[in-house]
């Protein structure tokens, strides 16, 4: 059985991966709004991977027979400028949830809770992946610069990114 702080800890996870979700169809939108259909489709696909991400902490919950607690989902920003701020945004909000499930690492081994240890190891492989994934697009955007046509190369390559 989970303790009641541990229970809160993996609720709030869960409400930051379902923001994450939400903040990436935000992207999404935009992109596809700016004609942007690769960027579109790349945040689309970002956007079902936090929804998995989310369930996985859901399914935790309710394997261990804890209260799952949906909270309010804060609303996104609308406007997030050109691909490369964009992606600057988006490594920076992995950089916190990165932190997050550190800290939700930690309080496992404080309350010597081996399952939610092993359970939450797949997260830290995982945003080891996110961050390397935004930090190779940014070093990309950054080698396209101003030039519209490298940005189009860009565009075509993350459309091609599957679910
Ligand atoms: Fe982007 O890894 Fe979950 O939030």
């Amino acid at each position: 059985m989970l303790k009641e702080k541990m229970v809160e800890a993996l609720n709030l996870q869960l409400n930051r991966e379902i923001y994450s979700a939400y903040l990436y169809l935000a992207m999404s939108a935009h992109c596809s709004y700016k004609g942007l259909t690769g960027f579109a489709n790349w945040f689309k696909v970002q956007y079902g991977e936090e929804i998995e991400h989310a369930e996985k902490f859901y399914s935790y919950l309710i394997e261990q027979g804890a209260r799952v607690e949906l909270e309010a989902i804060e609303k996104p920003p609308m406007k997030f400028g050109e691909p490369l701020e964009m992606f600057e945004k988006t490594l920076g909000h992995e950089q916190f949830i990165t932190r997050s499930i550190k800290d939700l690492l930690e309080l496992a081994v404080v309350e010597k809770d081996y399952a939610t240890s092993i359970f939450l190891q797949w997260f830290i492989k995982e945003q080891v992946e996110e961050e390397a994934n935004d930090n190779e697009i940014i070093a990309k955007l950054k080698l396209a610069g101003e030039d519209g046509a490298g940005l189009l190369v860009v565009d075509s390559e993350l459309g091609k990114r599957g679910h």
